[in-house]
């Protein structure tokens, strides 16, 4: 079912492997462009109208009002199955633990007697929230968008998730009540491209953000980087990525699970496994078609762990798997490993690290306490994933003396010679009398 790599033996280039070597979903993001173009200028003339014109065609209904009634929350909420309420309050609290944590304190440097920077943390004034619909319903994404969010203090919070055509053209209730438990009152009946439009540029609805965050579709994607610049985003979200890093101590079973609990999201979705043992990579073959046979979504997990995406690794030694592992830079990573910990201390590129059996990526999905809206496609090599950082700009405040600045004004002055820009030393120098002070004066 899952195709097999055998690098054993093989040559690895100094400075790292090539990871276009390694399988990866077929994304092409530049490819959606063009489709989503036009939704976004239409959406920037007709707003409300347009949205909802974009609901009716793609998601099969066209919502009474693009902005969901705050009584549709209350409802929802109390509609809530107590199990599913209980598990996403501690999804919540346990969330608000790490995000909380994350938070910055302003830093002032002293540089010279006289002047300091310093670099000063402020929250994002409005974020738009977008919350797939999709295969899936993800009220857990509804957490993980939400709580960095408030617990950086950001004004206004606003999510967008697709009308569903089942629910009257509302986003799923399920989604609605966990806004209603966070506290969210601001959502809208709205997906795809004309969501993220619809955050960009405003309607008489709602009013436009300054930053999109979360996960959705490649249309969503296409969005993003069309309007990045306008609104800021957090990433473009393509298929899920499931890496194990495992050697002959790992349960077969466990890891046909985990590889299986991702692939399950959607047909592109990447389950990878790197293995020094020959007999586990067999061993979890067998299990993967005990257990796909067996799981409910069999068909679109199937599809994802036979895709291209898909793949065992086969390496000599554990440092070789390290290398295929950060080469790859998986959305997450499990370390299946005698010395787990050692083993994830060592790892450069990943969305998330799992560490040890008592880990599984699942237990990040919804109850850990970290965030799962996290780098994929090898993003990790360079991005991290959804935090409180993501929602904070660090602006840095320069306060300097006369003194202090007529210490340093020379230098100024030389340097904007150098480059030619004479007009940067004058505005220096004309605080002096237009001389250039001596330097050490402080
Ligand atoms: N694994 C997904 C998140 C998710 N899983 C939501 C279940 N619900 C991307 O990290
Ligand atoms: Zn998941």
């Amino acid at each position: 079912m899952i195709s097999r790599i055998d690098l054993r033996g093989a040559a690895f280039p100094e400075g790292g492997i090539d990871r276009d070597l390694l399988p990866r979903a077929e994304f092409d993001v530049e490819a959606a462009l063009e489709a989503v173009r036009p939704i976004c200028e239409d959406v920037r003339h007709r707003g409300t109208a347009a949205v909802l014109d974009y609901g009716e065609r793609f998601d099969g209904v066209r919502p009474e009002r693009l902005r969901v009634p705050e009584r549709e929350l209350t409802q929802a909420l109390e509609g809530l199955d107590p199990q599913v309420r209980a598990a996403l309050e501690e999804s919540i609290r346990r969330a608000r633990l790490v995000h909380h944590d994350q938070r910055r304190t302003d830093v002032t440097t002293q540089v010279v007697p006289g002047g300091t920077v310093t670099e000063r943390w402020v929250p994002v004034q409005r974020v738009g929230l977008y919350v797939p619909g999709g295969l899936a319903v993800y009220p857990s994404s509804v957490v993980m968008n939400v709580v960095p969010a408030q617990e950086a203090g950001v004004d206004a919070v606003a999510v967008a998730s697709p009308p569903q055509a089942q629910w009257g053209g509302l986003p799923h209730p399920t989604i609605l009540a966990a806004c209603a438990l966070l506290g969210v009152t601001e959502v809208y009946a709205a997906g795809g491209a004309q969501a993220i439009a619809m955050f960009a540029y405003g309607t008489d609805e709602c009013r436009p953000v300054n930053l999109v965050t979360g996960p959705g579709n490649i249309y969503v994607a296409a969005a993003k980087r069309l309007l990045k610049g306008r609104i800021g985003i957090d990433a473009e979200a393509g298929p899920t990525e499931i890496a194990v890093l495992a050697d002959g101590t790992a349960d077969p079973a466990h890891v046909a699970a985990d590889l299986i609990s991702q692939a399950e999201h959607d047909t592109l979705a990447a389950a990878v496994l790197v293995t020094t043992s020959a007999e586990l990579a067999d061993a979890v073959d067998k299990e993967l078609d005990v257990q796909v046979a067996a799981t409910r979504h069999k068909e679109r997990v199937a599809t994802a762990l036979s895709g291209r995406q898909s793949a065992t690794v086969l390496v000599d030694t554990l440092d070789r798997a390290l290398e295929v592992v950060d080469a790859y830079a998986a959305e997450h990573l499990e370390i299946q490993t005698a010395d787990a910990a050692e083993v994830a201390a060592r790892v450069r590129n990943a969305g998330a690290v799992f560490v040890g059996p008592w880990a599984p990526v699942s237990l990040g999905d919804y109850c850990a306490g970290s965030n799962h809206v996290l780098p994929t496609g090898g993003c990790a090599c360079h991005s991290s994933g959804l935090s409180v950082q993501s929602f904070l700009r660090g602006i840095h405040v320069v306060d300097y003396s006369r003194d202090a600045l007529a210490e340093v004004a020379h230098h100024v002055v030389t340097l904007a010679g150098a480059e030619d820009l004479p007009a940067h030393g004058a505005a220096v120098t004309a605080r002096f009398s237009g001389e250039v002070p001596p330097g050490g004066e402080v």
